[in-house]
């Protein structure tokens, strides 16, 4: 089954997806241990929906995105990043007088395997995101808007940009993607729980996790990643993605179809960022019109691939990397490239 048929025959000009967030810059140490005692940082752009647009962009769609950045370096570094992967920044605003937000990563320490971050970003430029920074006509002109749970977190004048946002994807029927993402360093459970709420009664496309579907749906959800999904639908979204983590994977549902698609093993050396990249590949599935199985596979490739390696985005595959490795799953990864 084909999972998306509803587009409408786009023009040239149309942009497939614009994201809305807060880059960050990410300070991820080359080795694992309490940040006291971790000497080295590599520097990457990071930011859940900045990973997920750069994710999109490479596997071939027309991207755009719409954040505020400060006129310092490392908002420089964000925006040659992003614009170097293909991504239309003429959504971004630099406002005088404030950076960018700054994250730091302690990998492996004191849960192996676990990845913790300490945020700097408290007074970041991105904190001053309002309704007047959107650009309406970029939002009318997609196929699909995607935000996440952070920004709301941010600011007041966040929150009310974000719903405004979606006020004009579903006035202009363009399709909303909403990742729960919820942050427990932003906000607490009892301030996000109304506005989670809101924006995922409101979107088409829901990616949520066990986590993030208790705090949705007020108790926990069911184990059984299959019913979960029947009870999440019933808040309204008709395509869900269901991240169940490095060991049971993903289960998705789409217009009353179901499927699962099981986790890669593969070495595990920074889990953050792993969620955007399922949401980058499932989006990517789901504009091509793959099935709802294709999309979730591609969604585990992204992820896993992601995880392999220090920083969000790097790892992420272009097509031709994207169908080496489906290929080479099928093959229980037996493969030789000479
Ligand atoms: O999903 C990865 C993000 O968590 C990371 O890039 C930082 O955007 C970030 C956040 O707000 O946690």
């Amino acid at each position: 089954m084909i999972i998306q048929q509803e587009f409408s025959l786009t023009s040239e000009d149309m942009i497939d997806v614009t994201a809305i967030g807060e880059s960050l810059v990410q300070f991820n140490p080359t080795e694992e241990g309490p940040l006291r005692h971790v000497h080295l940082f590599e520097k990457h752009a990071a930011g859940s929906e900045s990973n997920v647009i750069i994710g999109i962009s490479r596997l071939g769609f027309k991207t755009a995105y719409i954040t505020k950045l400060g006129r310092d370096e490392l908002s420089k570094f964000i925006l040659t990043t992003l614009r170097g992967e293909g991504v239309d920044v003429s959504g971004i605003r630099q406002m005088e007088g404030k950076n960018c937000g700054i994250f730091i990563v302690q990998r492996g320490y004191p849960i192996h395997d676990r990845s913790d971050v300490i945020y700097y970003r408290s007074d970041s430029a991105a904190r001053y995101l309002s309704p007047q920074d959107l650009d309406a006509n970029m939002i009318k002109d997609s196929r699909i808007l995607h935000i996440s749970g952070i920004t709301p977190a941010l600011s007041d004048s966040c929150r009310e940009m974000s719903l405004e946002a979606l006020r004009i994807a579903s006035g202009a029927k363009v399709k909303i993607s909403f990742d729960t993402n919820y942050r427990k360093k932003l906000w607490s459970v009892e301030a996000a729980r109304p506005t989670l709420i809101d924006m995922a009664r409101q979107s088409d496309i829901l990616l949520t996790d066990p986590d993030d579907a208790k705090i949705l749906m007020g108790r926990k959800v069911d184990d059984d990643p299959i019913k979960a999904l029947d009870e999440l639908e019933k808040l309204g979204p008709s395509t869900i993605v269901y991240k169940l983590g490095a060991s049971r994977g993903l289960a998705g549902l789409s217009n009353g179809e179901k499927a699962t698609s099981l986790p890669a093993k593969v070495p595990l050396v920074d889990s953050i960022g792993a969620g955007d990249a399922v949401v980058a590949g499932f989006l990517a599935g789901y504009l091509a019109g793959d099935s709802l199985q294709r999309s979730l596979d591609v969604a585990s490739c992204c992820s896993a691939l992601t995880v392999m390696r220090r920083g969000d985005f790097e790892n992420l595959p272009d097509r031709s990397d994207l169908e080496k490795w489906l290929d080479a799953r099928e093959r229980g990864f037996d493969v030789d490239f000479r």
